[in-house]
């Protein structure tokens, strides 16, 4: 068992799941072996770390970047950060794996749920919103989302329980030996 740093990125929609299973997956990481985990999670990075920005494609790049930033922080002195934005931009994505993979294990997981799931649990509103034309860049609906080719893992959370997600996470984490 090595104690190098790990980031875990999840990438995908709206609704497609990746803060649920990103907490499960932190949950069960510090409950397992005590590692040292931080998670950026959407919600509260964009009400604190990336305050103000909106949802153009130059401040949602500021706002990967920063999260790649923190993130490579903490794989640096050996933690394990877990981060849940959208991070529609290939590009983007690609600079924070660059980032990450000069001081430590960086794996990408594409939370894959297909657009008309998370449609269908619209838990915001926010789908509903962004069909009716009050959203103007509104990821999947009005606003683009690159699909990753370079994904440790590709999950769609479609009939999944939130535990049988975070299970297959934690699966990869044990094959390549980070838990
Ligand atoms: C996408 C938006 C938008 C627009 C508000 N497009 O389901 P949520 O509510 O909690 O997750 C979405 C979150 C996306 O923020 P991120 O910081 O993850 O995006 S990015 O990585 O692209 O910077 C959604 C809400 O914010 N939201 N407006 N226009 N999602």
């Amino acid at each position: 068992k090595h104690l190098r740093g790990l980031t875990v990125f999840f990438t995908g929609l709206s609704g497609s799941g990746k803060s649920t299973v990103a907490r499960g997956l932190a949950d069960a990481l510090v409950e397992r072996d005590g590692r040292n985990v931080t998670l950026l999670d959407g919600d509260v990075v964009r009400r604190l770390l990336s305050a103000g920005l909106t949802f153009s494609r130059a401040d949602r790049d500021l706002n990967v970047r920063r999260i790649g930033y923190v993130a490579s922080e903490v794989t640096r002195h050996g933690g394990v950060a877990i981060c849940a934005p959208i991070a529609p931009y290939a590009a983007t994505r690609a600079e924070v794996r660059a980032m990450v993979e000069a001081v430590g294990d960086f794996l990408l997981v594409h939370v894959a749920t297909p657009l008309e799931e998370c449609e269908r649990r619209d838990r915001k509103g926010l789908y509903a919103k962004a069909r009716a034309g009050l959203i103007p860049e509104f990821t999947g609906i009005s606003d683009p989302y690159e699909a990753p080719s370079d994904a440790s893992l590709t999950l769609d959370t479609t009939g999944l329980t939130a535990d049988e997600a975070v299970e297959r996470v934690l699966a990869l984490l044990v094959e390549g030996g980070w838990v």
